[in-house]
């Protein structure tokens, strides 16, 4: 049983579709602390859920008799700046709680982390799986934290805890509070508007990720044997782009598309992240590959958009 917490963020719902279609419905429970949509139930099993309250995991891990816990509550980067107590609590502590249940009950624990885990003293072009991470967010700070009580646990007390460094991640549905979300909120106001007013330097170029190709990363990472993995964490990407990167392609479809460029703080935030993800260790050692490059990702995104608006 697979038990996947902060399950209505951007991840959440299209991870317990994938798992769901290899494991049954029923052995995937999503959960969250937001009341779900109709359609997230007639999906499968959903359950309220606060990381922050351990006694109410417990129970949950308990009844439900969890054997995995897809971790993926957390507060993104330029969210926690602006609001850096709740993110400690939700990103340091419920880490804490989930961690220390994956111990208590022998769970397999996966817990995404992100290029975010760097900062301006980490190598940007490419950034090696093992590098120095002194990140300057407190989502970086509690996602290299997240990293370093994972690996103790694992040594430690042998939990068998996985995490993959995801870029910045491309699905149709807007997350929350990222810097990356530009590459999601620019398909949207193209196709309302056709012109998006962009926050980052149209030269930022960042690491970047489809959905469908994040969500296989984590399933096959999951399910890679133990022996394979000579690391706790992994880097993991497909491509990297910059605004006027991704803007040109959207222009092949979208040729009126007016791209105007209003930078605000989350500059400050790309320009300590890594440009180039060096995700080699992941294809070595149990055989990553992505599917999705840009053409294909904005072909797809634009399709899935499209549907939306006019739903
Ligand atoms: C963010 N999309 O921008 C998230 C992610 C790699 C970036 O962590 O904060």
């Amino acid at each position: 049983k697979i038990l996947i917490t902060g399950g209505l963020g951007q991840l959440g719902t299209q991870c317990a579709r994938l798992l769901r279609s290899k494991y049954g419905k029923n052995n995937v429970i999503l959960s969250d602390i937001i009341k779900p949509k109709e359609e997230i139930v007639e999906e499968g099993p959903y359950i309220f859920a606060d990381i922050l309250d351990f006694k109410g995991l417990q129970k949950a891990v308990v009844t439900h008799r969890i054997d995995w816990i897809i971790h993926l509550s957390a507060l993104l980067s330029a969210i926690g700046e602006q609001n850096v107590s709740l993110a400690v609590r939700v990103n340091i502590e419920g880490m804490h709680n989930v961690l220390e249940l994956a111990k208590q009950y022998k769970l397999r624990i996966f817990v995404p982390s992100t290029i975010g885990a760097f900062g301006p003293d980490s190598p940007r072009n490419p950034t090696p799986n093992l590098t120095i991470q002194r990140p300057r967010t407190i989502y970086g700070v509690s996602k290299v934290h997240a990293e370093l009580m994972g690996e103790y646990y694992h040594h430690k007390f042998g939990t068998d805890f996985r995490c993959l460094r995801f870029p910045g991640v491309i699905s149709a549905d807007e997350p929350g509070g990222g810097t990356t979300d530009y590459a999601v909120a620019i398909f949207y106001d193209a196709l309302r508007r056709g012109q998006y007013n962009c926050y980052l330097k149209p030269d930022t170029m960042l690491p970047m990720i489809h959905i469908k190709d994040c969500l296989r990363s984590l399933l096959e990472f999951m399910t890679a044997p133990e022996e394979s993995l000579k690391h706790r964490c992994y880097n993991v990407t497909a491509m990297s782009f910059t605004p006027e990167e991704l803007a040109e392609k959207i222009s092949k479809y979208i040729p009126e598309l007016k791209m105007s460029y209003n930078i605000d703080s989350r500059q400050l935030i790309a320009d300590d992240w890594p440009q180039v993800f060096d995700d080699s260790e992941a294809r070595k050692d149990w055989g990553w590959k992505h599917e999705y490059d840009l053409d294909k990702l904005v072909e797809d995104i634009l399709q899935q958009v499209r549907g939306r608006i006019r739903a």
